[in-house]
């Protein structure tokens, strides 16, 4: 089974002007299908791990052969994290629900949540993503760097930021705060609490 880029179920133009058209037709069509084809050269001499899912593959990276780990991780994790954030992202989506309350049992309330989160994000020095992930019982925020996913380490992702400069550059430049503040513009809350309450 070869990986393939999912397709999204938005136009590249769905996050204007929060995220700009041709960011995210070059984030899709570039940077996403470069991870996928990678992903699908390392495992091309492996045919059992063939059959396994982009998740269960980074779930265990311990248990693959040594030589292709490395690019599994990274590739791997590079098509994991992104066809996960493009489910996040819609505008005008109201922030309700259990994941508002779980937010605010945690962070008191969510201009709390925020000031964390974009902390987090400012503070991600070099390229990685920042996730509010369910850990146990209850949620936090974590950070990773390059294409690491916390799925890798048994916590379940409910949101994430991409804060590789590819997915910002065009229209905020050197401004991450300005991207990581307009990102609160596109949070499709009704996905997140989805993620709340599937399993794990
Ligand atoms: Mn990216």
């Amino acid at each position: 089974m070869k990986h393939t880029l999912p397709k999204l179920n938005y136009g590249y133009n769905a996050l204007e002007p929060f995220i700009d058209a041709k960011t995210m037709e070059i984030h899709h069509t570039k940077h996403h299908q470069a991870y996928v084809d990678k992903l699908n050269v390392a495992l091309e001499s492996h045919k059992n791990l063939q059959q396994l899912s982009v998740e269960e593959l980074i779930s265990n990276l311990n248990t693959l052969p040594e030589e292709i780990r490395t690019a599994v991780r990274n590739n791997g994790g590079g098509h994991l994290n992104h066809s996960f954030f493009w489910s996040l992202l819609k505008k005008d989506i109201q922030f309700k629900g259990k994941i508002k309350e779980a937010i605010e049992k945690k962070f008191k309330n969510f201009e709390e949540f925020k000031k964390k989160f974009t902390e987090a994000a400012m503070n991600r020095f070099g390229s990685g993503w920042v996730w509010l992930v369910k850990k146990g019982k209850g949620i936090e925020i974590v950070s990773t760097l390059n294409q690491d996913s916390p799925v890798s380490e048994g916590m379940k992702p409910l949101l994430c930021i991409d804060l590789w400069e590819h997915s910002y550059y065009l229209k905020y430049q050197n401004r991450r705060n300005e991207y990581i503040e307009t990102f609160f513009n596109i949070i499709n809350w009704e996905q997140v609490n989805k993620n709340l309450a599937g399993g794990k």
